[in-house]
């Protein structure tokens, strides 16, 4: 049995962040090339922003990588779109694909998008008070439809791992995220995949 202390962390909501957590990467718009659909959009995002500005950033606790343990941590994301598309992660699935997860909504409009092995496709919405359950297996995303920051509480296994590569390789996921022509949101087919 292997003993480790007890921790407590702030969730920092306005700040967008675990407030004192030891960890915190940031995933700038230069880092998300290929995201998206509009590439024409993209680039002009990088020459307005700039390609060092940030999309989202995370900042956790992972207390180790052993099983049975638990990595608990904020994702912030800025709102806006790319073309029609809305921002979003860049996406994965679990490396050791039966592990779960949880989100929660702490503030903005944002969805998790999730794609099954065998094809399906779903999409949560994620406000305030919102408690997602990602299943095992399931390839999970987030996106900001909304005109605010989305800040989300998450929770999963310690030696869960995050495998990107099944989302390149693919062209993406089956689903893009877009603007429905009100503000709204809509789920199309992505012409890549
Ligand atoms: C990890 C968990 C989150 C994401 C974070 C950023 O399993 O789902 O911590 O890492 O929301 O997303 P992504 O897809 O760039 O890792
Ligand atoms: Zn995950």
């Amino acid at each position: 049995m292997r003993l480790r202390e007890p921790g407590v962390f702030t969730v920092d909501v306005a700040a967008g962040e675990l407030s004192g957590a030891a960890t915190r990467y940031r995933k700038t718009f230069g880092d998300l090339a290929g995201l998206y659909a509009d590439e024409a959009a993209f680039r002009r995002l990088l020459d307005e922003r700039g390609a060092d500005a940030v999309a989202y950033e995370v900042t956790d606790h992972k207390p180790s990588s052993d099983a049975g343990d638990m990595i608990i941590g904020v994702t912030r994301m800025a709102p806006g779109k790319v073309g029609a598309e809305y921002f979003m992660t860049r996406g994965h699935i679990h490396a050791k694909a039966d592990r779960p997860e949880m989100y929660y909504g702490e503030s903005g409009h944002g969805l998790m998008l999730l794609e099954s092995p065998d094809g399906e496709v779903r999409t949560v919405e994620l406000r305030p008070r919102t408690l997602c359950y990602v299943p095992p297996y399931w390839i999970h995303r987030s996106v900001n439809v909304g005109t605010d920051d989305l800040v989300m509480t998450f929770a999963y296994p310690a030696d869960s791992g995050q495998d990107y590569d099944i989302i390149a390789k693919a062209g993406g996921m089956r689903r893009r995220i877009v603007d429905d022509g009100t503000g709204g949101w809509t789920a199309v087919d992505n012409a890549d995949w």
